[in-house]
């Protein structure tokens, strides 16, 4: 029973302003993202499709933030009842609601077409990051979803993997709408400390270790700074032995979000954070790098007064965290079997990934899968296998598994739950972040590895040595005239005759490579190029932009 009057009327009033009135919108890398100026109306909208996904499942959530972009963008990322990014057949009803010219007759047809039944028990979590404009469109999605009856549940600021976090926590514990409704932020923060102490007690105390307690955490003057605190886990105990130094906390406001520091410009820009040289730091000092709302993270080392940095990415996060499981699941052995073989094992990459890092896993035998750009598919990847392991080079992923198939196969091969080393594996599974790529839960594993191999970062980034390699991002008219190929969208079909070209100039230096692919959060195109040298690597990138930069 809709309400066509209450509907439009919100409508109406979240509507756009002039400049933005014929923007048709589009589905990006993770949900809408762009001027958040351009943003009531599809804020409005999204909260009321949302809000018929929710009737349809029992819950869903929607996270207002633009991540890693400028201050002056937001965004909406959309969160299903399992607590990942929306299924990708829902992405276009948001996107037909979005643009639609008659809203009411579009979601009367949606609901028809899916045989919806309101229910008042259906919940939409939602949550904001720190941005400015944040309270605003927050304001407009929960006006979306209350105008079709539906109940919010807000968290207020969190960072995006919270708001999954939360919403996976209660549909894991199966929680009831009031359950919903009483929830807190808490729930994370009591997860991982509890988790984490557990594991740590397991971990090895050796002489040798050459563990590292000074440990800076830039938080690109997003939510992650607040969030970090927090967790209170190694900000506020020295029981970690750590020395923890928190950087761009945010605390003197969101002016310089994302501006000069966090995971982006650490892994693309290859400079120390702002703010970097003013800390008292030596060479043994470990730095991590988040992005505006805590979904990405980088390790690094190095100087910042030289801006000697050596950057230890997403793809070398998953090799030290998949290496890891893996040891940890060789020590599970009985005379009949032994774990490893029992279980199915991936490491999910992308186009960026790169290639010494492939090669290292592909050398070890370790399954590698390649998906398209957007962390939506590698998690969808990541989750036909009982552990996947899937991080972008950029620092966004996280560790999934099947953990109840997993107790189940240990049981069933005469493992008992009690073993010392069948405890231990199982516990570091509950440190990671089942729903989405988490800076914060992976920090944690990070760390917990550390300790317990006793090793520091130079040593764990020596294990390979990364090709040289440059991205590079080009504003061009239209980036929606840039098609690729869907595999892992290193090839460009569109426009026709551009894939050769580009072949062309990086075919010039033996063992190199570039790709060109429009992004699905910024207005721009990338160019990525890797070479054995850097300053191939730069010739080859800076060759196709200029060549784009004419043209397009
Ligand atoms: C989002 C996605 C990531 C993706 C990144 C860049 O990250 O969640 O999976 O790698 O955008 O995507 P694109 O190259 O299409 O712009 P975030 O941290 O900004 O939400």
């Amino acid at each position: 029973n809709l309400n066509a009057e209450v509907i439009n009327q919100g409508d109406t009033t979240h509507a756009p302003t002039d400049k933005y009135k014929d923007t048709v919108f589009s589905y990006g890398t993770a949900g809408f993202r762009t001027d958040a100026d351009a943003l009531d109306r599809v804020c409005y909208r999204v909260g009321i499709v949302a809000a018929i996904r929710a009737s349809e499942t029992g819950a869903a959530g929607v996270m207002i933030t633009a991540s890693h972009n400028p201050l002056k963008d937001n965004g909406v990322k959309i969160i299903d009842k399992n607590g990942a990014m929306v299924t990708q057949s829902w992405e276009d009803p948001f996107t037909n609601g979005v643009n639609s010219s008659d809203l009411v007759q579009y979601i009367s047809d949606l609901i028809a077409e899916k045989g919806i039944a309101y229910s008042d028990k259906a919940r939409v979590c939602v949550a904001c990051d720190t941005r400015d404009s944040s309270p605003r469109l927050i304001a407009a999605l929960k006006a979306g979803i209350e105008a079709v009856g539906v109940k919010v549940k807000d968290f207020g600021e969190l960072s995006t993997p919270q708001l999954h976090f939360l919403v996976w926590f209660a549909d894991k514990e199966n929680y009831s709408p009031e359950d919903i409704d009483g929830m807190n932020e808490e729930i994370y923060y009591d997860y991982y400390k509890k988790n984490l102490q557990e594991y740590w007690a397991l971990i090895s105390r050796d002489e040798e270790s050459h563990y590292q307690s000074q440990l800076v955490v830039d938080t690109a003057n997003g939510i992650g700074g607040k969030q970090l605190k927090k967790l209170d886990i190694f900000t506020n105990s020295s029981h970690y032995g750590l020395d923890v130094t928190v950087l761009n906390d945010g605390s003197t406001g969101t002016e310089f979000l994302n501006h000069k520091c966090g995971a982006e410009c650490i892994h693309k820009d290859k400079s120390f954070p702002l703010g970097a040289e003013e800390i008292k730091t030596d060479d043994n000092t470990k730095w991590v790098s988040f992005d505006g709302d805590a979904d990405r993270i980088v390790y690094y080392y190095g100087n910042p007064s030289t801006q000697d940095l050596n950057v230890i990415d997403g793809d070398k996060i998953a090799i030290l965290l998949g290496d890891y499981i893996k040891s940890l699941m060789n020590n599970i052995t009985n005379d009949k079997t032994s774990l490893s073989e029992l279980i199915t094992f991936v490491v999910v990459q992308t186009g960026y990934a790169n290639s010494a890092a492939t090669k290292y896993l592909t050398d070890k035998g370790v399954k590698v899968e390649r998906v398209p750009t957007g962390v939506k598919y590698l998690h969808h990847r990541a989750e036909q296998y009982d552990i996947g392991v899937y991080f972008e080079a950029n620092g966004h992923g996280t560790v999934i598994s099947k953990y109840q198939k997993i107790v189940k196969i240990l049981q069933d091969n005469d493992f008992s739950l009690d073993d010392a080393h069948v405890n231990k594996f199982l516990k570091f599974l509950l440190l990671t972040n089942e729903a989405v790529g988490d800076a914060l839960a992976t920090l944690l594993m990070v760390e917990a590895f550390l300790k317990d191999s006793g090793k520091n970062t130079k040593e764990v980034n020596e294990i390979y040595s990364d090709l040289p390699s440059r991205m590079l991002k080009l504003a061009v008219k239209d980036r929606s005239q840039f098609k690729t190929h869907h595999e892992d969208e290193t090839l460009l079909l569109q426009p026709e005759g551009l894939q050769d070209r580009i072949v062309e100039i990086f075919s010039k230096v033996e063992g190199s490579r570039a790709f060109v692919r429009p992004s699905g959060t910024e207005d721009v195109v990338r160019i990525y190029a890797e070479a054995p040298t850097l300053e191939d690597a730069d010739k080859i990138a800076d060759e196709i932009n200029d060549m784009l930069a004419k043209e397009f």
